[in-house]
């Protein structure tokens, strides 16, 4: 393993035998439903979180425990002496915050790095760290590099419906308000590391076409280089009509999916799709 340890947070939603291979280590959070508990990816699977869901059973969230995370940590091989915990928002989860508060409750160095979102574009940056500590990097090294590749990382998303972020709080509330705002299907992203309307759109297909537009603007010629993920809360036909499309329209694009597990689908609400690129420079 050497001495740098890799953790991310659970809404990476980076597959378990990805994690195994690149020796990447997953602090879970959580959906309570009705008082009771449920590490994502560990005690509820993302079928059964959106049956629960589509039954109209209406969960919160929780970050990690800290007593969980800190046990992960002290069960790292000796010759770990840092760790790069690469965060959700800190905008949206305390997660980020409690990893920096961990630092002082563990023998090695934790580098807590906030992606400033979460999903596909957490898991671009989770795999920056790995091409970099395998390629010999040290943990400043990388902080650094994963500073500038946040610049660059770029992500829309449409929801169904917007009280589910709503409810959560995850979108003040006087926006949410404005007009009718709640009866279209604006496109959103993160700004200062909050969620916030990008532009306000009146049906989900116009959104869509909207963000392929600044695709088209930001990517240049046949994709070349990119790497472009479409993530998916339990709407799997919209996500393979997306993926088609941008294999049509950069045929040279690393395209993949991905999915918004129970945590962010309990903000998103099934029917949400996210699309988000940045170029790879490795
Ligand atoms: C917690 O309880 O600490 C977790 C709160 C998670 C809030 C999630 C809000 C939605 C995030 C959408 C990400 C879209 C990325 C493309």
């Amino acid at each position: 393993m050497g001495n740098i340890a890799i953790l991310t947070d659970s809404t990476a939603y980076l597959p378990a035998e990805f994690c195994e291979r690149h020796d990447v280590h997953v602090a879970p959070l959580s959906v309570i439903f009705d008082g009771k508990s449920f590490r994502e990816a560990v005690d509820i699977t993302t079928e059964a979180f959106y049956d629960r869901i589509e039954a109209g059973n209406l969960p919160t969230t929780s970050q990690p425990s800290i007593g969980e995370t800190i046990e992960l940590i002290e069960r790292l091989p000796n010759e770990v002496t840092d760790v790069i915990a690469i965060t959700l928002s800190s905008g949206i989860s305390g997660t980020y915050q409690s990893m920096i508060a961990l630092n002082d409750m563990v023998d090695v160095n934790v580098h807590a790095f906030d992606s400033e979102i979460s999903c596909m574009p957490q898991a671009f940056l989770v795999e920056e760290a790995i091409h970099l500590r395998d390629a010999g990097a040290s943990a400043q090294e990388i902080m650094a590099h994963l500073e500038k590749m946040r610049e660059l990382i770029r992500a829309y998303f449409v929801v169904d419906d917007l009280d589910h972020l709503q409810r959560g709080g995850r979108l003040s509330a006087a926006q949410a308000l404005v007009g009718s705002f709640l009866q279209i299907k604006p496109v959103l992203h993160f700004q200062d590391r909050m969620i916030v309307p990008f532009e306000k759109i009146r049906t989900y297909k116009k959104a869509v076409r909207r963000i392929e537009e600044m695709m088209e603007q930001s990517i240049q010629g046949d994709g070349t280089g990119y790497c472009i993920g479409i993530i998916h809360a339990n709407c799997p036909e919209r996500q393979a009509e997306e993926i088609a499309s941008m294999k049509q329209k950069f045929p040279q694009a690393h395209v993949t999916g991905g999915h918004f597990g129970p945590v962010i689908g309990t903000h998103l609400g099934p029917g949400a799709i996210g699309i988000t690129w940045y170029r790879r420079e490795w």
